[in-house]
């Protein structure tokens, strides 16, 4: 019999500096009943969810950005109230936060929490965009490298609500290699929470080409890893700084299935026929058919790229 998975995607809208975790954690209360009154299973929240997107500014005092912005324990006091409720409604969840480690280090983090309460995995992103630098010209800043190391704990999938779901978070949505890597453990379906920005911090861009960029990124990640893939914004202004929404779930066909309409707190949600992508995993990408890893090996043993033509 195919398995059946009632997915949601809870988009945040803004949370501003002002905003404190009970206000968010009420928010995505809020959100996660919304979800479990359209039959979800599984609701996949936003990056850094719990406040508003900080590294678009530059601050000095470590010591205050971490009382402000890190959680030093998760679940915490504050954020257990999420917790209990989703036990209570049997409703399992992803979520980013900025993770503090009892040694001091900083990461981007997400975790899979079973509908029991239970946490079942941690990722810590990756792919960290942005500069360590203050860019005091930038109309705001991205300082991802400034405030997180980065993920220590590699690409991972985990047995999930009967699925194999692994967790990736924002950025990580532009690198092929990251969905290839959770495809080749088999993964079925991919969480991942956003922040980005409307604006370009580096050149002037279209807003509409931006948002041209994520879809495209985002059907063909699915397709060519035969997954569905669960993407889901903070969107909005925040305190004056607007990030775009086109939270989504798409098939392993490709095809989106559910979209975003609102830069708001919004619930979307699909019944997502896990066994969907079977016939392509068996043809088109049978990995262990037709994948030739003897000619990949410049994916790993070169970062940059160089110019080096076979004719030279
Ligand atoms: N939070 C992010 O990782 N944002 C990046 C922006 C900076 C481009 C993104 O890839 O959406």
């Amino acid at each position: 019999m195919a398995r059946q998975l009632r997915i949601a995607a809870a988009q945040l809208g803004p949370l501003n500096k002002t905003d404190s975790r009970a206000v968010a954690v009420a928010r995505l209360k809020k959100l996660l009943k919304e979800a479990h009154g359209m039959g979800a299973k599984f609701v996949v929240f936003p990056e850094l969810a719990f406040t508003t997107f900080f590294p678009r500014w530059w601050m000095e005092d470590q010591a205050e950005v971490d009382a402000r912005f890190f959680e030093k324990s998760m679940p915490s006091p504050a954020t257990q109230p999420l917790f209990d409720e989703a036990k209570k409604l049997g409703i399992g969840f992803y979520i980013g936060y900025a993770e503090l480690t009892p040694e001091g280090r900083r990461f981007n983090s997400a975790i899979l929490v079973g509908p029991d309460g239970s946490i079942v995995g941690k990722y810590r992103k990756v792919h960290l965009p942005g500069h360590a630098e203050h860019k005091p010209q930038a109309a705001f800043q991205h300082l991802e490298k400034k405030y997180f190391e980065v993920g220590d704990l590699g690409f991972r999938v985990w047995r999930y609500l009967d699925t194999i779901t692994g967790m990736l978070i924002c950025n990580d949505r532009r690198w092929p290699e990251a969905f290839r890597v959770l495809a080749l453990q088999g993964a079925e379906i991919v969480a991942l929470g956003f922040n980005t920005p409307t604006e370009n911090l580096h050149y002037p861009e279209p807003p509409a080409l931006r948002v041209h960029h994520h879809l495209i990124m985002a059907q063909s990640m699915a397709f060519q890893n035969a997954t569905w893939l669960v993407e889901t914004a903070k969107a909005g202004y925040e305190d004056g700084f607007r990030m775009f929404g086109h939270s989504l779930i798409v098939a392993p066909s490709g095809e989106i299935a559910a979209k975003s309409q609102t830069e708001e707190d919004e619930v979307i949600c699909y019944n997502c026929d896990i066994d969907l992508a079977a016939n392509l995993k068996k043809t088109m990408f049978n990995f262990a058919a037709h994948r030739r890893p003897e000619h990949y090996r410049l994916i790993v043993e070169r970062t940059g790229a160089e110019v080096t033509p076979a004719n030279d």
